[in-house]
C-alpha cells in the first residue's frame, strides 16, 4: 500500500480538487489529458502529464487502454476517476486493479449492482432501506404491470434499469396508456443504453431530492455525512445545492443518516458513495445510489470539516476511516453555485477564450475552478467551469455572504450562469426553503 504517485483520470475542476487533495496528502500527481485541455490548469500543476488522446472522451478520458498506458509509463501506483466519465465503469475498476494499481473508489461488484437501478433496489430495500413502492424487479407482461400499478396507486412512472439522469423516464396516469408507454419506454432504453429492462414505481408528484453522503471502509464500518438538498435542477442537471437540507431536522437526520450508514455497513461498502431519495410528507423513499465523488461533494466539506477526498484516497490505501460518528459534527449550512459557460437565459453553451477572470474570496468563500484569464474552454466537455461554495453560521448568512460573493465574480468573455444564481438567491421560495424537485423550471417558465 502507501500511494506515491496518483493518476488522475479526469479533468476541470474535479480533477484540479483531486490534485489538490494528494499534494496535501503528500502524493505526486499525474494529469492525463486531451489535445484541447493541454492548457488545462491541473495539467499544469501535475507533477507529470500525458496526452492520452483528440478531444472526444470517448478517444481519452473513456480510452481505458490509453490510461493504463499512462498510469505505466508515469510510474503511477493508483487511479482517481473523479465523477463522470470512468467513475462508474466496474469493469474499468477491474481492469486497473488486474493492473496492480490501487483503484480509488468502492468495490466492482458494488458498482456494478448500483449501477443496475433494479439491482440496486432490491438490495437497498434488503439492507433496510425505505423504497418507493412499485415492482418488485423488471416488468414485461401487461397484466402484472397493471396490478403493479393498481397496488401502488395511479400514477406511476416507468423508469429504465440502465437508465440514470432520467432518460427514458414515462409517467402514467391511466391503465389504458401503461402498455403503451411500458413499449415507448423500453424502446427508449434500449436505444440509449441498449437494454430495455424498465420497471415500475408509484409516481410521486412534489418531492424534493435529498440524499446522503455515505463512507465505508470496506470491512463493515460506515459512517454517514448527513444530507444535501439537491432539488433545485433543470433538465436534470443540479444548478444550486445545499447542505443542510432546510426541511430535515437534526434528529430526522441523525435517524435516516443511521439508517443508511448501517446498510453501508452491512453490506461492506468502500469508499464514498450517495443514497439518493425522493422526499415527500416528511417521508424518504430510495431510488438510487451514486458509486463516486459527487460534483457538489464541498457542501458536505464545509459543514463537517472532512476533506472527502483525503478520505476516499486513505480508505483506498487501506486506512481506517478518520472520524468516528460520534464525532461528525453538523455545523452551519453551506451552498454551492455550479457556475457554467452558457446563457443564463436560453442555456446555450458559451465556450470561448475567458479575457479576464477573478474569482470571489474573503471568510469561508472557496472557489473549485480551474480557470485563468486566458484560459479557452474547449467546446467539447460539460459546461460546469467553477464551483462558488459559501459557508455561514446560518442560512440566512450563508446566502448574504453568497450574494457578496457572486458580485466579485469576474468572468469574462463567456457568458455565464452568474445572473441566474444573482436572480435565484433574490427569489421567496428559495429564500424561505421551501422549494421540490419542480420548482426551479417552473420560475424559469414564469419568469421567461
Ligand atoms: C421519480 C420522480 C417521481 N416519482 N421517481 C429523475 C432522475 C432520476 N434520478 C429519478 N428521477 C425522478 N424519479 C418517482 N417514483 C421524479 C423524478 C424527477 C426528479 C428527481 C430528482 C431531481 C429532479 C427530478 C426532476 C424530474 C423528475
Amino acid at each position: 500500500m502507501a500511494i506515491k504517485r496518483l493518476l488522475i483520470a479526469n479533468r476541470g475542476e474535479i480533477a484540479l480538487r483531486i490534485h489538490r487533495a494528494a499534494h496535501e496528502m503528500g502524493i505526486e500527481t499525474v494529469a492525463v489529458h486531451s489535445t484541447a485541455d493541454a492548457d488545462a490548469m491541473h495539467v499544469r500543476l501535475a507533477d507529470q502529464a500525458v496526452c492520452i488522446g483528440p478531444p472526444a472522451a470517448k478517444d481519452s478520458y473513456l480510452n481505458v487502454a490509453a490510461i493504463i498506458s499512462a498510469a505505466e509509463i508515469t510510474g503511477a501506483d493508483a487511479i482517481h476517476p473523479g465523477y463522470g466519465f470512468l467513475s462508474e465503469n466496474a469493469k474499468f475498476a477491474e481492469i486497473v486493479e488486474a493492473h496492480g494499481l490501487i483503484w480509488i473508489g468502492p468495490k466492482p461488484e458494488h458498482i456494478r449492482t448500483m449501477g443496475d437501478k433494479i439491482e440496486a433496489k432490491r438490495t437497498a430495500g434488503a439492507l433496510g432501506l425505505p423504497l418507493v413502492p412499485g415492482s418488485d424487479g423488471a416488468v414485461s407482461d401487461v397484466e402484472e404491470a397493471k396490478a403493479i400499478a393498481e397496488a401502488a396507486g395511479y400514477p406511476v412512472i416507468i423508469k429504465a434499469a440502465s437508465g440514470g439522469g432520467g432518460r427514458g423516464m414515462k409517467v402514467c396516469t391511466s391503465p389504458d396508456q401503461l402498455e403503451t408507454l411500458i413499449q415507448q419506454a423500453g424502446s427508449e432504453a434500449k436505444a440509449a443504453f441498449g437494454d430495455a429492462t424498465v420497471y415500475i414505481e408509484k409516481y410521486l408528484g412534489n418531492p424534493r431530492h435529498i440524499e446522503f453522503q455515505i463512507f465505508g471502509d470496506g470491512n463493515g464500518q460506515a459512517i454517514h455525512l448527513g444530507e444535501r438538498d439537491c432539488s433545485l435542477q433543470r433538465r436534470h442537471q443540479k444548478v444550486l445545492e445545499e447542505a443542510p437540507s432546510p426541511v430535515i431536522s437534526a434528529a430526522e437526520r441523525d435517524r435516516m443518516g443511521g439508517v443508511v450508514a448501517k446498510a453501508m455497513a452491512d453490506m461492506g461498502y468502500r469508499g464514498a458513495g450517495t443514497i439518493e431519495f425522493l422526499w415527500e410528507n416528511g417521508e424518504f423513499y430510495f431510488i438510487e445510489m451514486n458509486t463516486r465523488l459527487q460534483v457538489e461533494h464541498p457542501v458536505t466539506e464545509a459543514i463537517t470539516g472532512v476533506d472527502l477526498v483525503r478520505e476516499q484516497i486513505r480508505i483506498a490505501d487501506g486506512k481506517p476511516l478518520s472520524v468516528k460518528q460520534d464525532e461528525i459534527e453538523f455545523k452551519g449550512h453551506a451552498i454551492e453555485c455550479r457556475i457554467n459557460a452558457e446563457d443564463p437565459f436560453t442555456f446555450a453553451p458559451s465556450p470561448g477564450l475567458v479575457k479576464s477572470y477573478h474569482a470571489a474570496g474573503g471568510m469561508h468563500v472557496r472557489v473549485d475552478s480551474g480557470l485563468y484569464a486566458g484560459y479557452k474552454i474547449p467546446p467539447y466537455y460539460d459546461s460546469m467551469i467553477a464551483k462558488l461554495i459559501v459557508y455561514g453560521r446560518t442560512r440566512e448568512g450563508c446566502i448574504m455572504r453568497l450574494r457578496r460573493a457572486l458580485e466579485e465574480m469576474v468572468i469574462d468573455g463567456v457568458k455565464t450562469s452568474i445572473p441566474l444564481h444573482q436572480r435565484l438567491l433574490n427569489d421567496p421560495t428559495f429564500l424561505d426553503g421551501g422549494y421540490t424537485i419542480k420548482y426551479l423550471e417552473e420560475w424559469l417558465a414564469k419568469d421567461a
